[in-house]
């Protein structure tokens, strides 16, 4: 995992320069849209995913915001974000005094997002957002519109344990999608206003599309672009995200038969 240097830069810079792939021409109908960054000690990407994605929003709508969540972050993430802020007010930081994990931040995300649509993705730039302009008008046609990685690029360690989690998902609820835990989805937010979610840890995605899907909501797969991360510190696989993933999945298997929706 590079923290710098030249290969970075160069990373930085191609997935910056691929925004151009949203489509230009006329725009029949532009819904507004929030876009949610969940962030935990991001300071070296932040400022560019939010920007990048600014960008990306002001060539698709009149209307957005970017909200970024950063939950408890030990370095100078919300800083960063601050200072974006003060160059384009449509970006705003929402701050847990504290860590409270993956799903409690996209909740708070959720919760402060006032569009038509929320755009959900990470804030470590392993996505190219510019790849939202196929998701905007597949809307049209679906409640949620989500990714799927391919490739996924990620560690070896880290896709074992992506295969491992689908293969517990599926076995537990059924086919629930190609790529549950991609982080690129849009949607509706009346969505967010009708499924309530209980894990606030990285089962979030996984029980978000279970009872989306329960609730009868069309969902919509797309293949995405993903890019190994160039700085900053994964959390995905740390021992304490991974049993609380199974504390909450296993949670969801027992209650969601006696409360489907
Ligand atoms: N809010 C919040 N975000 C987190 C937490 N852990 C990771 N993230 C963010 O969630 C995204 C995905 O996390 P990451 O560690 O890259 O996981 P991976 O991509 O699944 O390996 C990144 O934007 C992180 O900053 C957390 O505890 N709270
Ligand atoms: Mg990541």
């Amino acid at each position: 995992m590079a923290n710098g240097g030249h290969g970075s830069q160069e990373a930085l810079a191609r997935t910056t320069e691929s925004i151009p792939r949203v489509p230009s021409g006329p725009r029949p109908r532009q819904p507004s849209i929030s876009a949610v960054l969940p962030a935990y000690n991001e300071e070296a990407l932040i400022r560019a995913t939010a920007d990048a994605t600014a960008d990306v929003l002001a060539r698709l709508t009149d209307d957005y915001e970017v909200v970024v969540v950063d939950d408890g972050s030990r370095d100078r993430t919300r800083d960063a974000v601050e200072a974006l802020r003060t160059e384009n007010p449509r970006i705003r930081c929402v701050a847990h005094p504290v860590n409270r994990g993956y799903g409690e931040a996209l909740k708070t995300g959720f919760c402060a997002a006032t569009k038509e649509l929320i755009f959900l993705t990470d804030g470590d730039k392993q996505f190219d957002v510019g790849e939202l302009a196929y998701f905007v008008p597949e809307i049209e046609r679906a409640d949620v519109v989500i990714g799927f990685r391919r490739p996924r690029r990620d560690p070896w360690l880290r896709l074992v344990y992506g295969w491992g989690w689908h293969f517990v998902v599926t076995l537990l609820f059924g086919h629930t999608a190609r790529d549950v835990d991609c982080a690129f989805k849009l949607f509706r937010r009346e969505i967010w206003e009708r499924v309530r979610v209980h894990s606030g840890g990285a089962t979030f995605s996984a029980e978000f599309l279970i009872r989306a899907r329960r609730c009868g909501y069309r969902i919509v797969e797309l293949p995405v672009s993903h890019y190994p991360r160039i700085a900053g510190r994964p959390t995905g696989a740390n021992p304490r995200v991974v049993l609380r993933a199974i504390r909450d999945i296993l949670w969801l298997r027992f209650h969601l038969d006696r409360c489907p929706k």
